[in-house]
């Protein structure tokens, strides 16, 4: 594996950047992120890194992670433990400098460490926790000690004291984080953790990872064992050990799909200093899981490892395919989709000196790993294809069968195209456009149904705002593919407006609105045009969503009225919070599904203390009406604009590529696993295919 040649000769120099705490706790968000709830759990990843490290290298097999009472996070790992000796020159343990220097992990990776992944130094994030954190506590297990130090906010609050005896090997570290910093709180979200423990422990195979939910424990005292789970207090705990490592993974994932071949595929070698790892299997389904990780990080906008391993397979499976005879002259070869339709695929790869392209870490730009991964992998799914034919066979038939949808949908779209569905179309009669020309402050409302569609075109502020109204119902009427819809009305209607095109001719530039606002009603044939909409962004207007034009309108669910004053409540929670601060009494709970619409009366408590009430003392008590809106359309114009379409007051919702590939998910298995339809289009020539639309 590659040394870090950063931490070797750790001279004067780099002891220059080292720097104290007070940068962290000034800009945390510079060091994990934000101080909201993807920072918070940022701490724990950090700490739970160091010991993954210690793993990597060798040296441990165990990681426990323990969400304590009182929003305490305990890691234990059997690692070596951090050194605790006194440095004789900077007269500090080397434990005190990993908690209490920034950057301080480089100092002890050098030669001969056998640190695998040098991304992160070797407890590099510690400091940084340590920072942002109330309270911390290392305890360290080595040479037959047990040694403790403990910190505040950053400062030690002792120096490292022997506290017993242990034969045990390994580092605990303790944390609270600083609610001062994470104003948004500071509870763990039990699913979050695990999500991300069951992925790292999938990525180093033969680790075992535990995660203990001790939350509602009572009072424990955490130092009475190295492991938490040797106290014996009984509460949920999950533990994950794979041991086949990322190829577990792709059976993860494949586990609700269809394989087209039993074995699955894996390998492991280094090439050029890079270590490449890739897993994967093909199942019936139409689109790919592309799992890429760097150094353990997952980049979701993938990289260089991910164009080296296109290009190694869309190369072999047109060879092996040609060869074979399987794909015949007239076919013509495999595009870079064709082969990755159905494909589900974990690469990962370890680098020394890991780069990424843009300020986050979603795509990886480091050039070796292309050339790295391409060769590592070439070989081996070369050598797989030969071992094993039955699958070989079962992949190019898969793929063959996307290659020859492909030139059907082509077909089909070039004829529309021809017939001038989308070019040079005039904007959309339904349409109630806004006045303005300039996107960056026009505003696009997507409404369900022509009657929401008026309220909304009354309650706009028709210079910045436009109004398209869709028909509802458009996913149960159209359920069929989705180059089809392209084709239906309501969906050729949004993509005129927006003005980009679409496929080749697609341009961003040419967006209309920049902010496009999805407004469905709360209910089941809502949440399917959502959906729907959603998935074709995904799928045709990535571009769109990664832009941040996409958002989900917010409207609210009640109007709750006493006297003059009105309220109007966004979730049940709001509705409970106004009702009381109203002082209502005896508030029966209201059946949502049978009563909707309806106006419900509570008598409002009589002698009401809160300010704003006091202007109603001595005054009778007065009716609170409380009105369910089941849509948008139960809305007047006034509503409308105050709740939902008021940029100062309304509340929206970013899309996110991951809303958007999770509405994708939903969209596949809404349309289940139909295949004869599919099949029917692949068979059917262009006409026929023209002829549907
Ligand atoms: C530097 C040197 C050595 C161990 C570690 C760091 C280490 C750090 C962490 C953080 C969490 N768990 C950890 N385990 C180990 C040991 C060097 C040696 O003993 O030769």
């Amino acid at each position: 594996m590659a040394k870090d040649n950063k931490s070797k000769d750790y001279g004067a120099e780099q002891i220059s950047v080292l720097e104290g705490l007070e940068p962290v706790r000034r800009r945390p968000g510079m060091y994990i992120g934000s101080t909201g709830p993807d920072g918070l759990h940022h701490l724990v990843w950090e700490i739970f890194d160091n010991s993954r490290d210690e793993a990597m290298a060798g040296h441990a097999d165990t990681i426990e992670v323990v969400l304590l009472p009182d929003d305490h996070v305990r890691v234990a790992d059997n690692g070596r433990g951090i050194p605790t000796a006194i440095h004789p020159k900077t007269k500090v343990s080397a434990l005190e400098t990993v908690m209490t220097v920034l950057h301080a992990g480089g100092k002890f990776g050098g030669e001969g460490s056998g640190y695998k992944v040098s991304g992160g130094l070797h407890g590099v994030g510690a400091s940084v926790v340590n920072a942002l954190s109330d309270y911390t506590r290392a305890e360290v297990h080595r040479e037959g000690e047990i040694f403790a130090q403990e910190f505040s906010q950053g400062n030690k609050k002792g120096p490292v004291k022997k506290i017993g005896k242990s034969k045990d090997n390994g580092t605990v570290i303790t944390f609270k984080p600083d609610a001062t910093i994470f104003k948004e709180g500071i509870k763990f979200d039990w699913k979050t953790v695990i999500d991300r423990l069951r992925q790292q422990a999938y990525l180093v195979k033969k680790l075992r990872v535990t995660v203990i939910d001790a939350r509602e424990a009572g009072k424990v005292d955490s130092t009475k064992t190295f492991w938490f789970k040797d106290q014996g207090i009984e509460v949920p705990s999950i533990t994950y050990y794979f041991e086949g490592g990322i190829q577990s993974m792709v059976r993860h994932y494949n586990q609700l799909q269809k394989p087209i071949h039993e074995t699955v595929f894996y390998c492991e070698k280094e090439q050029d200093n890079v270590g490449v790892e890739i897993s994967l299997q093909y199942v019936d389904d139409i689109s790919a899981r592309i799992v890429p990780f760097a150094n353990n990080i997952y980049n979701p906008e993938h990289g260089t490892h991910v164009t080296g391993f296109k290009t190694a397979l869309t190369r072999l499976l047109n060879t092996y395919g040609k060869k074979n005879n399987i794909i015949k002259e007239s076919d013509g070869p495999l595009s870079g989709d064709d082969v990755l339709e159905g494909l589900t695929v974990v690469i990962s790869v370890k680098l020394a000196e890991i780069q990424f392209e843009g300020q986050t870490k979603a795509k990886l730009g480091s050039t070796e790993a292309q050339g790295a991964v391409t060769t590592v992998f070439g070989d081996a799914f070369g050598t797989f294809m030969e071992e094993h034919p039955d699958e070989a066979k079962a992949i190019i038939n898969k793929v063959l069968l996307a290659l020859r949808a492909r030139k059907a949908a082509k077909a089909a779209k070039d004829s529309i195209l021809r017939k001038g569905a989308l070019e040079g179309m005039t904007l959309p009669g339904k349409l109630a456009d806004c006045q303005s020309k300039d996107a960056t402050e026009s505003e696009i409302f997507i409404v369900e149904g022509d009657s929401a569609g008026g309220t909304a075109k009354m309650g706009r502020d028709r210079r910045t705002q436009a109004i398209l109204p869709l028909r509802g119902k458009i996913l149960n009427v159209e359920r069929a593919r989705l180059d089809k819809m392209l084709a239906s009305n309501e969906i050729k209607n949004l993509v005129i407006a927006m003005g980009t095109s679409i496929g080749d001719t697609f341009d961003i530039d040419k967006m209309r609105y920049h902010k496009m606002v999805i407004a469905t009603d709360a209910d089941v044939d809502g949440s399917h045009i959502t959906t729907l909409i959603l998935t074709l962004f995904y799928r045709y207007f990535r571009a769109v969503i990664d832009a941040g034009y996409v958002y989900i309108a917010q409207p609210p669910l009640y109007k709750i009225k006493k006297g003059k004053e009105l309220f109007y409540a966004y979730t049940d929670e709001d509705k409970e919070k106004i009702l009381k601060s109203l002082g209502a009494q005896g508030v029966d709970e209201i059946d949502d599904s049978d009563h909707s619409g309806d106006e419900e009366e509570v008598e409002g408590e009589a002698e009401a203390t809160s300010a704003e009430a006091s202007a109603s003392q001595g005054k009778r008590a007065q009716k609170i009406s409380i009105q369910r809106y089941k849509g948008l359309g139960e809305m007047n114009a006034e509503e409308l604009w105050e709740t939902t379409m008021d940029p100062a007051r309304r509340v929206l919702k970013q899309v996110k590529v991951e809303d958007a590939e999770a509405a994708n998910k939903v969209f596949d298995t809404l349309m289940g696993s139909e295949v004869a339809p599919r099949k029917a289009f692949i068979q059917s020539n262009a006409k026929m295919a023209n002829l549907d639309i």
